[in-house]
């Protein structure tokens, strides 16, 4: 039986679970699971079947022993800013709606009515995206009082999977950044926001910082899965635990998945009035560092055109399509709203495309282009944001997440901001889900030794 530790990575596209080892000075990865995820319709709103999520967990856990493994720790991670709420009896009293559903809506502009918008900058850090938590509280608030009235505790998704692990409450604080409702000055709740939002203060308990064990697991799962572990926090925020593995320290980085995350590890928070304006965010790293970034609507356009092709093309040969669209060349701006949960996104696209003058796409390889090409010239704009509000120059940009193997855009970045551009490892979350359980177990003692770690494990490739 080999030790290891168990990496749980569920992104809005895909989840994994991931067995992870030391072996001669090198972090050994294997893939224990993998499932599908994705929204769906639920008492009106757009949905996470969550309790699918938790039982692809257990099966997960199940595989691991099959596959001769003996699982001391496991953490979860997952998407940002969604959550559920449980009553006093701890039963969850809300479905877990997705933050592309459209009860957010106007939101964000109606507490904007009641809390000054660069007062919530200043006090948090945090880039405004309609589904930041705050919008979704106040937005259910407005729905539904009563279920607010009854909550006892709110839990982000990934802390709501750790609870029915291990009966414990928490809520880790990488993914409570997310919220726009904590102080950037102190990591507290920020009392008075939500006391002007009417959202019950006593609901959120104190964040509790990655790299430390919760408990082990629940006689009753104990009981299903036939052994017993540790749960250990990683950065719960799948953000936080890619950033960790980054490969360089003094670079620019784009995790790149459903979402692209671009910015640079940061020792304190920037939010200053040019910040604001380019409406960047400050979210805690797991070494209690700022992760300083910018949401870019990311790979999650591409995934929409596919499913709409029925799934015809694979990732692969939407990139080797691309190629060949070369003549090509509308480009859209890929943070307009109107990507963000569109009824089509070939429709929203071609529309952006009319109304702007441009060339309309109508062949897979024509909007696997506009959007590749529109994302990376977006990536670009955003390198030199990131230049402006830091005072620095970066040489290089590391592309990590399942997009780094998409080397149609990796070539044309390079091609366009002249900087080096590295790609790799594609599962980053991953390791750096499994990094903080091997510094909780002591097993890694310094953040330069699992830098030193992920660079003699996994191939880097250079554009
Ligand atoms: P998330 O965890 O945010 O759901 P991932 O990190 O798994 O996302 O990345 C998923 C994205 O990776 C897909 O949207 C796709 O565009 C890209 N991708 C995955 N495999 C390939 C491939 N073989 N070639 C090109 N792109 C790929
Ligand atoms: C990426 C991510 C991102 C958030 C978004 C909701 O998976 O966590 O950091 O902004 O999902």
């Amino acid at each position: 039986m080999q030790k290891c530790n168990l990496a749980v990575d569920i992104g809005a596209s895909s989840g994994r679970i991931i067995a992870g080892y030391l072996q001669h000075n090198k972090l050994v990865l294997d893939e224990i699971h993998r499932f599908e995820n994705e929204m769906e319709e639920k008492n009106g709103h757009l949905c996470w079947d969550i309790d699918g999520l938790f039982q692809e967990i257990k099966t997960g856990l199940k595989k691991s022993v099959e596959q001769h493994y003996q699982p001391l720790t496991i953490g979860i991670d997952t998407w940002a800013v969604d959550f559920v709420l449980l009553d006093q009896d701890k039963n969850r009293i809300t479905d877990a709606v997705a933050y592309r559903d459209h009860r957010t809506d106007g939101v964000m502009e109606e507490v904007f009515q009641l809390i000054d918008q660069k007062d919530i900058y200043h006090e948090t850090g945090i880039q405004f995206q309609p589904f930041n938590t705050i919008y979704q509280l106040f937005a259910l608030q407005k729905e539904k009082p009563d279920i607010l009235a009854k909550a006892q505790y709110f839990l982000m998704i990934p802390d709501y999977l750790h609870y029915l692990l291990t009966g414990k409450i928490t809520n880790e604080y990488t993914n409570a950044t997310t919220t726009q409702l904590l102080k950037a000055t102190n990591q507290t709740w920020h009392q008075d926001f939500l006391r002007k939002l009417n959202i019950p203060a006593h609901i959120f308990s104190e964040p509790s910082h990655p790299i430390q064990s919760i408990g082990s697991l629940t006689k009753d799962v104990q009981e299903e899965i036939g052994f017993n572990l540790e749960v250990v926090l990683p950065g719960t925020h799948d953000t936080a635990s890619a950033v960790m593995a980054v490969p360089a320290q003094d670079t620019i980085y784009i995790s790149s998945g459903t979402w692209s995350l671009m910015g640079v590890e940061h020792h304190e928070p920037i939010s200053t009035s040019q910040a604001f304006d380019y409406n960047f965010t400050n979210e805690g790293g797991v070494h209690k560092n700022i992760r300083f970034l910018k949401n870019i609507m990311g790979l999650w356009m591409i995934q929409e055109v596919k499913r709409e092709w029925n799934d015809q093309y694979s990732f692969a040969e939407f990139v080797e399509l691309a190629y060949q669209a070369s003549s090509f060349t509308s480009k859209v701006d890929v943070n307009d709203q109107r990507f963000l949960s569109p009824a089509s996104m070939k429709q929203a696209i071609q529309h952006y495309c009319q109304e702007t003058n441009q060339q309309v796409p109508k062949t897979a390889g024509e909007f696997a282009k506009c959007i590749y090409d529109s994302l990376v010239e977006s990536y670009h704009h955003t390198a030199k944001e990131i230049e402006a509000l830091t005072g620095k120059t970066y040489d290089s940009i590391h592309i990590i997440g399942g997009g780094s193997k998409n080397h149609y855009m990796n070539e044309k970045l390079a091609a366009v901001s002249k900087k080096t551009i590295y790609t790799g490892p594609g599962e980053a979350t991953a390791i750096g889900n499994l990094l903080a359980q091997m510094m909780a177990t002591g097993q890694i003692d310094s953040v330069e030794q699992s830098k030193r770690l992920i660079n003699q494990s996994f191939a880097i490739k250079k554009f």
